[in-house]
């Protein structure tokens, strides 16, 4: 994508400006209101009202049939009785405008806001529309990343591509013109799909798109590029970089940084005085926009485990068998999960509580990756000789780590030439020793 500048304002208030920074098209897109939102699909005649969503199921609206009509009727909570310390999931915009929000305290939001209606939330509904919006966009764009129940990162880099065409090619104008419309029929999708509005923000990185998609809440479609940092990023408070979180905020202000461009405009050798190398470099680049990390498109488990903590502490003196068992069960229950998730593991640990609340773990990494319960245990065997047993046993744990794909293990083992694991490695709890 070649350099493009300028700014133009397509149709429905939507502000695209292009210039290239990168040749990457990411989208950040984030649900409005959400919880709130879909509320009002079952409650459509709160729309337009203040409605905050909180509090326990004694919440719930009662439906009456009205006699004359036969029409249901609900009777809402107002939240001006609230008593209690719940607290705000969301709330929609409108009880937003008296101040409202997020994680507020339902007593201090009645005060602010007496007339809003209270929801109680139901997490089984919100999950199953998160599942929902997320599906749609796949089917449009399937390089997503989930971050969250109403959030996802999109790479658009290579979507909505003439046939033939290749993004390295591409103008910027194109580019430009490109991302607006996969991100309207993105849009239009979760719409359809979910009669849900959800905001957009495109860019060339993660860092600067979860920033856009806020810009223009609710409903919006931000196209961001390097040109439009000063004018668009730097005025914002420092806090809205996603990793500046409330406590370096309010270090940063002390030091008399409150927005994103003083952020930037600050001596990099001095950021990484106050806050050490790698996050004082880190702040530096964010503020400047940039940020290389990719869409992650699948979250592969880092590691898997089993453990159990016994009704009473185990002595390795007195009750061998049972905890000769019990390392077989767990050893048995991993090797179930890893088949079970398609995964083989390498590194293979124990971890022991003693009885004094002390915790040991030790690990061994084994020649070629593994799903099969008697190697796991071979190896956990191997670390339970590196530990103490004097002491009561309170838990008994074995873990696994290194994983990899069932079909990636599979691809890797046709080129290997045999290396083979030892036949059997008795442990410490088995009685032949
Ligand atoms: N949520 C919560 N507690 C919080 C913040 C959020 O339970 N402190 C829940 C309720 C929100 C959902 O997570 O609906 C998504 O969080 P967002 O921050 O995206 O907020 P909303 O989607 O509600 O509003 P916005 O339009 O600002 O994204
Ligand atoms: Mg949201």
């Amino acid at each position: 994508m070649a350099i493009y500048r300028g700014a133009r304002t397509v149709p429905g208030g939507v502000s695209v400006t292009l210039g290239a920074m990168t040749d990457r098209l990411i989208a950040h897109l984030d649900m409005d209101a959400f919880y709130a939102s879909v509320e009002l699909l079952r409650y459509p005649e709160l729309r337009g009202r203040p409605v905050v969503i909180g509090g326990g199921s004694r919440h719930q609206p009662e439906e009456a049939t009205d006699p004359a009509t036969g029409a249901i009727v609900r009777r809402f909570t107002r939240l001006s009785g609230y008593a209690g310390r719940g607290v705000i999931t969301t709330a929609t915009y409108e009880a937003r405008a008296f101040g409202a929000h997020s994680a507020m305290a339902l007593m201090k939001a009645a005060r602010l806001c007496p007339d809003a209606v209270l929801l109680p939330t139901d997490f089984d509904a919100y999950r199953r529309y998160s599942r929902r919006f997320k599906d749609a966009v796949k089917a449009i764009a399937p390089q997503i990343e989930d971050n969250g129940i109403d959030e996802i990162y999109i790479d658009l880099t290579h979507i909505g591509l003439a046939p033939g065409a290749v993004a390295a090619d591409e103008t910027s104008a194109a580019a430009g013109e490109r991302a607006h419309r996969v991100a309207r029929a993105i849009k239009d999708a979760v719409r359809d799909t979910t009669g849900l509005s959800c905001s957009i923000g495109i860019t060339p990185n993660k860092l600067l798109s979860k920033i856009a998609s806020e810009l223009d809440k609710p409903d919006g479609l931000t196209v961001l590029t390097a040109a439009d940092i000063p004018s668009r990023v730097w005025p914002l408070s420092a806090r809205k970089i996603n990793g500046i979180g409330p406590k370096t905020a309010t270090r940063l202000e002390a030091l008399g940084i409150r927005t994103i461009g003083e952020l930037a405009h600050s001596d990099p050798a001095w950021l990484v005085e106050q806050f050490g190398a790698s996050r004082g470099a880190w702040m530096h680049q964010a503020s400047h926009g940039r940020d290389d990390r990719q869409v992650v498109t699948c979250s592969e488990p880092v590691t898997m485990s089993r453990e159990t903590t016994f009704e009473r502490d185990l002595s390795v003196e007195d009750d061998r068998d049972a905890l000769s068992e019990i390392f077989t069960e767990l050893c048995e229950e991993l090797a179930e999960d890893l088949q079970r998730k398609g995964y083989l593991g390498r590194t293979i640990g124990l971890k022991l509580r003693y009885c004094n609340f002390k915790t040991v773990t030790r690990d061994r990494t084994i020649a070629q990756p593994t799903q099969d319960a008697k190697a796991i245990r071979r190896a956990a065997s191997e670390c339970l000789k590196r530990v103490p047993l004097e002491r009561r046993i309170r838990l008994l744990g074995v873990r696994i780590s290194g994983l990899c794909r069932q079909e990636d293990a599979a691809a890797a083992a046709a080129h290997r030439v045999g290396e083979a694991d030892p036949e059997s490695t008795p442990s410490l709890f088995d009685r032949e020793l």
